[in-house]
């Protein structure tokens, strides 16, 4: 059962408070605080983020690819697996940034040597990480007030299905199916994941949300058919930190995914802010858990 409880106190008393987060207008008159059973948090080992002299590195590399969406060249950064093989076939993560962010934004967490690391460890598949820019607009840099782009993070929806994922597909020898697609974000990104990741289950069965941001759908428009989802979706996965402003976004598709059967996964970051401190633990975590 859930309790909703509403954070009217706040309005009542004049103190409209802005969020923690930037800007932070999402949500911004009706938040609700919904209670829900956080599946277990198991700390990351120290050193799951340190560059390791040991093992094997895989690239980072920048492509460019034409976008019929927004119609002009968009750029993504393009990590390659330890001993890249051009002759293997392998599954692709399509990881996404946060709405201040852009194709760069995620070499902050460091995912080549977190995945470095988990690869080393037998702990991850080798797999391909595309990180794109999420804004699908003309000008696509993080530029003035970039809460005026939200429209742009909706439409990357189309950039992403017709244009980038056939351009990897092509330059890549990749494993073209659903179990072998997963899609992760942080923040904007995680509400993209949300959105895009449910409603295209046939082109990606395993999907994450790190700190999903307002522009995360409500649960009933990211779910509509329930035994459909059960069927199809193989990983639904997120994290939040506790101290995050933006948890309700996550809390209220954990409790909906609760309610009707649908196996879903919310961890609780303890103490953890809307940084990369969580999303690096969710993308160490979250890459455990696909390909398999
Ligand atoms: C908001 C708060 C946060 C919002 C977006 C964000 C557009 C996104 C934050 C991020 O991507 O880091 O109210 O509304």
């Amino acid at each position: 059962m859930k309790r909703i409880i509403l954070t009217l106190a706040a309005l009542g008393c004049g103190v409209l408070s802005a969020t923690a987060q930037p800007g932070g207008m999402g949500g911004f008159f009706q938040r609700p605080q919904i209670e829900v059973k956080f599946d277990p948090y198991v700390e990351a080992p120290a050193g799951f983020d340190q560059e390791r002299a040991d093992i094997p590195h895989g690239t980072l590399d920048l492509v460019e690819y034409k976008s019929t969406t927004v119609g002009t060249v968009r750029k993504a950064t393009v990590y390659l697996p330890p001993k890249f093989d051009p002759q293997k076939k392998y599954p692709v993560l399509y990881l996404l940034h946060g709405i201040g962010g852009d194709e760069r934004e995620w070499l902050q967490g460091v995912p080549n040597i977190i995945l470095d690391n988990l690869i080393a460890d037998g702990k991850a598949v080798p797999m391909i990480i595309v990180m794109p820019n999420g804004r699908a607009q003309e000008n696509d840099r993080a530029e003035g007030n970039v809460y005026a782009g939200f429209q742009a993070f909706a439409n990357f929806e189309f950039d992403l299905v017709d244009d980038l994922i056939p351009f990897i597909e092509g330059k890549f020898n990749v494993q073209a199916d659903k179990m072998h697609r997963a899609i992760a974000g942080l923040s904007m990104g995680g509400g993209q994941s949300l959105n895009f990741g449910l409603a295209h289950m046939d082109l990606f069965a395993n999907v994450g949300g790190f700190s999903s941001a307002p522009n995360t759908k409500m649960p009933e428009e990211l779910i509509p058919d329930v035994e459909k989802t059960k069927a199809e979706n193989k990983l639904l996965w997120m994290v939040c930190g506790s101290k995050d402003n933006l948890m309700y976004n996550s809390s209220r598709l954990k409790a909906f995914c609760d309610e009707n059967g649908v196996p879903c996964t919310l961890i609780e970051y303890p103490e953890g802010q809307h940084d990369f401190v969580v999303w690096k633990y969710g993308l160490y975590q979250f890459a455990q858990l696909i390909f398999k």
